[in-house]
This record gives C-alpha cells, sequence and structure tokens, in this order.
C-alpha cells in the first residue's frame, strides 16, 4: 500500500485519547493507518508534526454565510437570488461562501455548517436548499452542509419536505426561532414541527429567546430613551433566554422529539437542559466561544463601537453566567461548541452602522444586525482558553469542537483521526516553538472589519490544515484552492435520538 501521505510523530488526539508519537497515514484523502515509523515509499509526502498536537478538522455546526437572516423592524425580506450571487443591489455586509469558509480553514475548521432560511412565503423548504447549493457550488475552502431554517411550516414542508429531508437532500436538521418577526414560530407549529420531525432523524435545533417579553421591554426602553447598543442586553435579560429554553424543552417532551438548543448563553437556560438531560429527554446544548469568553461591558464603550459586540442571545452582565457556561462545558451539558459566525461589516450602511444611521443621536439598538464573527477564531481561542489554561482536556476539545458535531449532525467520516475516516486534519505548533501574539483583525481572513478578539493574546494556533489529505493553509498562508470544499451528504444523528416515549391519545 503506498501512502499518499504521512504525518509523522504527532501528539494525535481524538474525543477518547491521546496517541503519542503516532504516525497517521493517508490515501487518496482517507485516513487508512495510524501506527509508529509508517513506511513511506517514493512519492509520498511526508510531514514532522513531531512536538505539536494533531487533532481532527474543526465541524463547526453552526455559522451564517450569504445570509440574510434577520431584515430587522419593519423591513421586507429580500427577494430570493436564483444565480448563485449575491446581487450587488444588496450591498451585502457578511460573509459569503468564499471569505467565510476560507475564514474557517485558516482557523483549523475544515466542514461547516450553514444555514438555508426559508422565506416566510415559501410554501416548500425545496427552493431556498436549491439556492443555498448555489451559492456555495465552486466558492468554498472547507466542506459543507446546511441547516434549513423552517419559517413556515406548510402542511408541505411537514408531510414532503422534512421526510425527504434526509433521503433526497442529505441534510438531517432544521432550525427554528422562537423571536424575531421574520421567522418565529408559534407554539402551535412548534408543535407540529417537533411531531413531523421526531422519529425520522431529524434534529431540530432552537432559537430560544420570547418574542413578546423582547418587544415588550424594547418599547419601554425606547419610551425612556435608553437605545444605546448595551440596552440591546437590557431588552434580553437571562430570564428571556430561560423561559423561552423552558417552554421549548417542555413541547419537545410533550412531542418525545430531541431538540438541541442553539448558542445557550446564561445559567438559567444551561440548568434547564441540565435537568432536562438529567430526566432521560434528548436535549442538547450548543454554546459559543463568546459566552465563554466576553461579557456584557463590551457593548458599553464610546460612541457606537458597542455595537460590534450585539449578538442574540446577548452577552451577559456578570461572570455568573460565564462560569455556568463553562461549568456546562466541562459537566457535559454541552454536546457541542460552535461559532455562531453571524457577522456584518461594522463600518457599513447594511452593517453594524445600520443601527446608527437615521436612528438620532445615539442611533437604536433594535436596527442593530444581531451577530459577531468567529469562525477562525473558534478553535484557537479555546485552545488557548481552554486546553492551555487547564479548563479543558485535549479530548474535551475535540469532542466539543469536531467529534461531537459531527456525531449530532450525522457527518459520518468527520470529526475524528481513525482508519475510514476522511483525513481532515489540524496541525498545531509545538507548543516550546510558538511566540504568544496579540490578534488583529488584519491577520484573519474573513471579509469582516472587526475581531470581538482585537488585542487578545494566543498562545497556539493551527499551522497546517488538511482538507481531505490536501494541503489548504500552512504557517499562516492559505495554499489551496477555492472550490476544494464540497458539499458533504448527512445521515441521521448518531448521538441518540430516543427521547422516552410520552403515551399519547392523539398520535396512533
Ligand atoms: N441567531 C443566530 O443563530 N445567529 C445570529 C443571530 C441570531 O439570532
Ligand atoms: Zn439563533
Ligand atoms: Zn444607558
Ligand atoms: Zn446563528
Amino acid at each position: 500500500m503506498g501512502l499518499d501521505l504521512v504525518i509523522r510523530n504527532g501528539t494525535v488526539v481524538s474525543a477518547s485519547d491521546v496517541l503519542n508519537e503516532c504516525d497517521i497515514g493517508i490515501k487518496d484523502g482517507t485516513i487508512v493507518v495510524l501506527g509508529k515509523n509508517l513506511p513511506a515509499r517514493a512519492g509520498t509526502e511526508e510531514v514532522d508534526a513531531g512536538g505539536a498536537f494533531v487533532t481532527p478538522g474543526g465541524v463547526d455546526s453552526h455559522c451564517h454565510l450569504s445570509q440574510f437572516y434577520d431584515p430587522g423592524p419593519g423591513q421586507e425580506q429580500k427577494t430570493q437570488v436564483t444565480d448563485g450571487n449575491i446581487p450587488a443591489e444588496y450591498n451585502f455586509a457578511g460573509d459569503d461562501y468564499e471569505s467565510g469558509s476560507r475564514s474557517a480553514i485558516a482557523g483549523g475548521t475544515t466542514t461547516i455548517m450553514s444555514f438555508a432560511n426559508q422565506y416566510r412565503d415559501d410554501e416548500s423548504l425545496k427552493p431556498v436548499i436549491k439556492e443555498y447549493h448555489k451559492l456555495a457550488q465552486g466558492k468554498a475552502y472547507c466542506d459543507y452542509s446546511f441547516h434549513v431554517i423552517v419559517t413556515n411550516p406548510t402542511q408541505t414542508v411537514l408531510k414532503e419536505d422534512l421526510p425527504q429531508l434526509i433521503t433526497h437532500h442529505g441534510l438531517s436538521s432544521i432550525k427554528i426561532f422562537m423571536t424575531y418577526e421574520s421567522a418565529k414560530l408559534s407554539d402551535y407549529q412548534i408543535l407540529g414541527v417537533l411531531n413531523a420531525a421526531r422519529g425520522i432523524g431529524i434534529t431540530t435545533m432552537v432559537h430560544a429567546e420570547n418574542a413578546d417579553v423582547v418587544e415588550y421591554l424594547t418599547e419601554q426602553l425606547e419610551a425612556n430613551d435608553m437605545v444605546q447598543p448595551h440596552h440591546h442586553g437590557t431588552s434580553r435579560p437571562p430570564l428571556v433566554e430561560g423561559e423561552a429554553t423552558n417552554r421549548v424543552v417542555a413541547l419537545a417532551e410533550l412531542m418525545s422529539a430531541p431538540v438541541l438548543l442553539v448558542h445557550v448563553s446564561s445559567a438559567l437556560a444551561t440548568k434547564v437542559i441540565r435537568k432536562a438531560q438529567t430526566r432521560g429527554m434528548v436535549v442538547h446544548g450548543e454554546t459559543c466561544p463568546h459566552y465563554l469568553f466576553l461579557l456584557a461591558e463590551k457593548m458599553n464603550q464610546t460612541g457606537f463601537e458597542g455595537a460590534k459586540f450585539v449578538c442574540s442571545p446577548p452577552l451577559r452582565e456578570t461572570s455568573t453566567d460565564l462560569d455556568a457556561i463553562w461549568q456546562g462545558v466541562q459537566n457535559g451539558t454541552f454536546t457541542t461548541i460552535s461559532s455562531d459566525h453571524a457577522p456584518t461589516k461594522y463600518d457599513h450602511p447594511n452593517g453594524k452602522m445600520k443601527g446608527f444611521c437615521d436612528h438620532g443621536p445615539h442611533g437604536k439598538f433594535k436596527y442593530i444586525p444581531n451577530g459577531l464573527p468567529g469562525l477562525e477564531t473558534r478553535l484557537p481561542l479555546l485552545f488557548t482558553g481552554g486546553v492551555l489554561s487547564g479548563r479543558m482536556s485535549p479530548q474535551k476539545f475535540v469532542e466539543l469542537t469536531s467529534s461531537n458535531p459531527a456525531k449530532l449532525y450525522g457527518l459520518t467520516r468527520k470529526g475524528a483521526i481513525a482508519p475510514g475516516m476522511d483525513a481532515d486534519i489540524t496541525i498545531w505548533y509545538p507548543q516550546d516553538e510558538f511566540e504568544p501574539f496579540r490578534l488583529s483583525n488584519e491577520m484573519l481572513h474573513h471579509a469582516i472589519d472587526y475581531t470581538p478578539y482585537e488585542g487578545f493574546e494566543f498562545r497556539n494556533w493551527p499551522r497546517y490544515t488538511f482538507l481531505r489529505g490536501q494541503l489548504m493553509f500552512a504557517e499562516g498562508k492559505l495554499v489551496g484552492p477555492r472550490g476544494a470544499g464540497a458539499f458533504v451528504r448527512r445521515t441521521p444523528s448518531i448521538l441518540g435520538s430516543c427521547t422516552p416515549v410520552v403515551q399519547t391519545m392523539w398520535r396512533n
């Protein structure tokens, strides 16, 4: 067996083990053997990973690319994009598949899952799935899949599209919203979605915030001229997330359906999830680096700069919430840590400044697009602030950033360095050879004009990123081509999807 590539002597980490001085043999983009002193033939490439951690390429199961996820209060949703390019008149302020996936690969992430957002007046999910294939095809630097956001759960969606989602489209997850005028579903609609998704292997991701509370508090704040960016946080206190989390867990229990709470930010929501798990429900939690490393004070800056940190759920006020999220990471409440990369440029009329222009002397937080950039920084932040700071073992790091998201969303060839898996591999620097540095946005590969982690110290960074055996990123430089990334079909979740069935009279 002639190997194409051997990665030598690395400290190879899986979700369960750390293998010292281990070689990885790769053939045709697949890992075929692990061992010591693997043989090389003429033509076998060799990479020295001595003294360095070698981890499976990151799987980022939550990012928003080429997406107009919330047009903002009183604004129409954009019409459909049909030719695979975002029309110039959209004056798009976010990341598309090219810039987003470029940023992912430069941060050690080899698979991303982004969203295909059903238009509110579409009867079916099919058009938007087609549209997102066009938006992504040929542009990506890493592999990708989609979650479909269901904003209009018609009978076509529930009875035709969802049952075909896995078999026909290779997609095994959907996302629903409990907030945002343009996306939110009623409890009645949520029950319908959960009932349709249960038993067919589809994971339902839920954005849990109470829409009415947000609307009410926002009105009260506006009446008192409390409209600056940091009041975005005031309008969404932890109870907003806690109540909605509790409600959707109850709805899921009624339907015996698995759910995944995305971007969990508060102690309250974490506790609700933990309790549901303890009584045997399949309730997964996802959190994000910004809820582990940033607090609400970031929104409280001079001028309008606080808008750079506006996301939903918001950054929390005190370390009580931040510590509870860390605890949830450590005790297994969270299944995955994703970036929730949902960026817009700051200095752009459709970016963060949209909340300023034409909205009075302080701007108005309710017009600021929600979301932060974070695809490229997710792994390095967690490596420095988790692994190297002793808050997370290397195995836990791999579990939460790669193995679990792969299993949860049915990516059967991703998330592990083992024979038969795709050779998606991230090699870090040997720790004693790495010069710590402070991050500045110019070092990043996204299309965004800021990073929330400006000035943060990093004590390691991915040195080489391989996608199916192809070197894509090396020592700070992109070396692989645009279009190397491909769409990956997914299977049902392989992380358990059998919440105990509540006996019902109404369902036969
Ligand atoms: N939800 C997300 O998942 N990302 C950004 C904003 C939001 O509301
Ligand atoms: Zn969300
Ligand atoms: Zn104020
Ligand atoms: Zn998101």
